[in-house]
């Protein structure tokens, strides 16, 4: 069994209650930082642990809490990003749901961390019953005394407030968040500054996803480098994987960093293998927005290494021949996916959710969408795929925000990875019409 340190008290009954996680050690963290530790001491304590941004970039977060101002005197805060929107990423909601208190303890020592008085957890509308949750969760907390003025008679004050968004994607990019908190339109703003210098109210903030500071509370309780001991190389800890699609197992999983695909794949204690015997043929390891992973380079590397799931093992060679671990939205394809409908379901999406500040993004993702629609019913013509490619090509590395990447990659890695089945859907229409999209073609 691999270590459990998110999911550890998981199936203790009533542990959403203040009660059982009082009782099973919650809290723990906050009066060893608050009683023993300089909030620096724990900022140090989460450098050394290596833990990485569980958001999908996977910037150390030790570093990010570094750059805050901590001498400017200007009010600091720390946001937790739950605008959980990822297609095929559902750790965070697990997480918020089965164990609330988890994270509010992590928002309080990491705030006590930053200097940050007035916190926040932006959480998405669609999570309106999770949201309730967070909300009674804080009301025990707070009326324990761990929330409020002077907690633990440490002359430290936090508030801590859930402000749920409108139900766009965008907001869950760092700095369109900041914006949607502020009760502007979620449009991203341009990078640099980076929130760490200006951020909400043009203070000092660092934003952190659920799962980043959900882990805070165990590197306080035991070490930076007790975590740090955890993983390979840069990949330290343990992740939260949601795992869908083709495969026995679908859920929410705790792994150590370093697992093997493979193993993480065909174990009973994680996906159990294919749903079905129909064959392997594709792998999203990271939500919708990483490339997508054709059979032979979802087990090896293109260097023949044993794929590991790690920040780096799966981001080989880039999107040309690897992917990203990025959110950990880990979807399974078996033989019967059509992966141009697949690709043109991704592209519709991220269409619907652009903002439309960049023409790159706003006009591009539209012609994404509208040309791979047309391969995908018959209509697709010669030239579509170099058109593809050439669209996709304008789009990555000129928008102001990720999103126009995360629209181009999954097109380039189908292109790249099944070029033949575009080719086949362009050339063989009257094969692909009306035809049950789930059923392999003859
Ligand atoms: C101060 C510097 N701070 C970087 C901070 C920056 C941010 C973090 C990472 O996109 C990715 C995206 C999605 N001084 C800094 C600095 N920072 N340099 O570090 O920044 P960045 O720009 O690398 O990434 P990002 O904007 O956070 C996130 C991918 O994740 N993704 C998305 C998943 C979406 C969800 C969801 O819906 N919740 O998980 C999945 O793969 O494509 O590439 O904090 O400020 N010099
Ligand atoms: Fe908006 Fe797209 Fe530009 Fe991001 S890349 S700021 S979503 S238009």
């Amino acid at each position: 069994m691999g270590r459990k340190i998110l999911l550890e008290k998981i199936n203790v009954p009533g542990i959403k209650t203040y009660e059982v996680y009082r009782r099973e050690g919650g809290y723990a963290s906050v009066e060893k930082a608050l009683k023993k530790m300089t909030p620096d001491e724990v900022v140090e304590e989460v450098k050394t642990s290596g833990l990485r941004g569980r958001g999908g970039a996977g910037f150390p977060a030790g570093m990010k809490w570094s750059f805050i101002d901590k001498k400017s005197g200007n009010p600091r805060h720390l946001v937790c990003n739950a605008d959980e929107s990822e297609p095929g990423t559902f750790k965070d909601r697990y997480l918020m749901e089965y164990i609330p208190h988890l994270l509010i303890e992590g928002m309080i020592t990491s705030s006590y961390a930053l200097g940050a008085n007035l916190s926040y957890i932006y959480i998405r509308g669609e999570y309106m019953w999770v949201y309730k949750i967070l909300e009674r969760a804080i009301a025990e907390a707070k009326a324990a005394g761990w929330l409020g003025k002077n907690i633990l008679g440490s002359g430290y004050d936090l508030e801590l407030f859930v402000q749920i968004g409108g139900g766009a994607y965008i907001c869950g990019e760092e700095t369109a968040l900041i914006e949607s908190l502020e009760g502007n339109r979620g449009n991203p703003r341009l990078k640099p500054p980076f929130p760490a210098v200006k951020g909400l109210w043009q203070n000092p903030t660092v934003v952190n996803n659920v799962e980043t500071i959900s882990a805070v509370p165990w590197i306080i309780n035991n070490s930076g480098a007790d975590y740090a001991g955890i993983g390979i190389g840069r990949s330290t800890g343990t992740k939260l994987i949601s795992a869908s699609g083709n495969i026995k197992n679908q859920g929410v999983f705790e792994i150590e960093l370093g697992v093997s695909v493979y193993e993480f794949m065909n174990s009973d204690e994680y996906c159990g293998g294919m749903q079905t015997d129909r064959p392997l043929k594709a792998l999203v390891p990271g939500g919708s927005s990483v490339p997508i992973l054709p059979a032979n380079l979802i087990y090896k590397t293109a260097a023949g290494e044993d794929r590991l799931m790690t920040y780096e093992s799966l981001s080989d060679g880039g999107f040309a021949t690897g992917s990203m671990l990025g959110s950990g939205g880990f979807i399974v394809y078996d033989d019967r996916a059509c992966i141009v409908r697949n690709t043109w379901n991704f592209s519709r999406f991220y269409h619907h959710e652009s903002c439309g500040q960049c023409t790159p993004c706003r006009e591009g993702t539209g012609w994404l969408e509208k040309v791979l629609w047309r391969i995908e019913n018959g209509q697709g013509r010669e030239e579509d795929i170099e058109l593809l490619w050439s669209i996709q090509s304008k789009i990555e590395g000129n928008t102001i925000c990720p999103l126009g990447d995360a629209a181009s990659w999954p097109v380039a890695a189908a292109i790249r990875h099944f070029r033949d089945e575009f080719e086949y859907h362009i050339r063989f229409p009257e094969k692909i019409k009306n035809r049950d999209h789930f059923v392999a073609e003859p």
